[in-house]
């Protein structure tokens, strides 16, 4: 075996045990460690950056940073300070990066071959970007679009648009959007995106810009290639482009956690079967549980508080396993009668993998 990789400094926080560290900037949840809770303890959560984090003494006044507000009646530059002044909420979402599931494709895309752990559930507090928007006005016209800009800094002498991590999201997910400076009770750490951060619910991780610089409303995407054709789903022989639908939001998703993940022994006898299931854009309306692969199934019960349509629900059903090797698997329907998919749908990139049948999980009970 090779040894583990160290846990980067920024991250130096984390539970080593309840991670796999791909590299400095790309951090996985073990399938074992999203906790017994609907919240993902901030420990145990992945963690994806595109870029280098910045300084961790943007964090050293955190209410002296400044976010940018255009393309609304009043442009502004305001701080953290005052946006605590003008709005609060707190929401639970379902963070799950783009690539989540990407291990899965038989075609080995290139990016973090992420299982299911690139994911969690996450409490956050900060102001309603709806909230945010009426104080200034109102956004100015109709445009298309809500873009925002992390505020990494750029190395000199290269095209900033080939690296800035900025990310457009259709206009009407504002409605729901907050701008956050907590995590899970906390000041919101460097490796989520403190001192401020956007949270677009139900959109996958990349949409959730960290220590955003500007909101935008823009009558075009970002030309950013993170935009362009970064986090596109292209089918199979296709270069990514504007031309092929960008990354937004998430579809019904579900996979078991326990029993038998990360190694742990399964005895024959009464098994408690356990996982997360989220609807994505919608809430949860049922979960089903299969332990022959998906021959035959049976509805398992949602545990613990409901904390809205985008968090996550953990689900439980009690089976009986005999000895020997057993596929055990999840499905989830949403509100809509949304359906998880059974197969994956082939892209270049790998993004966006929902099958329950990849995400099954093979024990091996003695
Ligand atoms: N933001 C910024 N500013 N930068 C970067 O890099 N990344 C993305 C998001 N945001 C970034 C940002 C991604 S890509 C993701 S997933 C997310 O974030 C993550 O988160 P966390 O907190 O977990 O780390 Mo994929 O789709």
């Amino acid at each position: 075996a090779t040894a583990a990789k160290p846990l980067p400094p920024y991250a130096a926080w984390k539970d080593a045990d309840s991670v796999i560290v791909h590299t400095a900037n790309t951090i996985e949840t073990r399938r074992s460690a999203f906790g017994d809770g609907v919240i993902t303890p901030s420990r145990q959560l992945y963690v994806r950056n595109n870029l280098p984090p910045p300084n961790a003494s943007i964090l050293d006044d955190r209410d002296a940073w400044t976010v940018e507000i255009l393309g609304v009646k009043q442009p502004r530059t305001l701080t953290v300070g005052v946006l605590k002044t003008l709005g609060v909420e707190t929401l639970a979402t379902v963070l799950q990066c783009s690539g989540n599931g990407r291990k899965f494709f038989p075609h080995k895309p290139s990016g973090t071959p992420w299982e299911v752990g690139a994911a969690g559930c996450v409490m956050w507090t900060g102001i309603p970007v709806r909230t945010l928007v009426e104080y200034l006005g109102g956004v100015d016209g109709t445009p298309g679009y809500m873009t925002g800009t992390g505020g990494e800094p750029l190395p000199e002498g290269l095209d900033p648009k080939t690296l800035v991590v900025e990310r457009s999201v259709p206009r009407e997910a504002m409605q729901d959007a907050i701008l956050a400076w907590e995590m899970n009770n906390e000041p919101l750490s460097l490796a989520h995106g403190g001192p401020l951060r956007l949270i677009v619910p139900g959109y996958t991780g990349v949409n959730n810009v960290k220590y955003i610089k500007r909101l935008a409303f823009t009558a075009e995407q970002s030309p950013a290639k993170i935009q362009q054709t970064s986090y596109r789903l292209a089918p199979m022989g296709v270069k990514p482009g504007p031309d092929n639908p960008s990354v937004w939001g998430m579809e019904p998703k579900s996979w078991i956690t326990s029993p038998g993940t990360d190694g742990q022994a399964v005895k024959a006898g009464r098994a408690m079967v356990r996982g997360v299931a989220f609807g994505g854009m919608h809430a949860v309306k049922q979960v089903d549980v299969s332990i022959d692969g998906g021959k035959t199934w049976k509805q398992a019960a949602l545990i613990g508080p409901d904390l809205g349509k985008y968090a996550w629900r953990q689900f439980a059903l009690p089976v009986d396993l005999s000895a020997g090797q057993h596929m055990l698997v999840s499905r989830v329907e949403d509100s809509e009668g949304n359906v998880q998919v059974e197969a994956r749908v082939e892209n270049v990139d790998g993004y966006v993998n929902s099958s329950w049948r990849d995400h099954g999980l093979t024990v091996n009970v003695s």
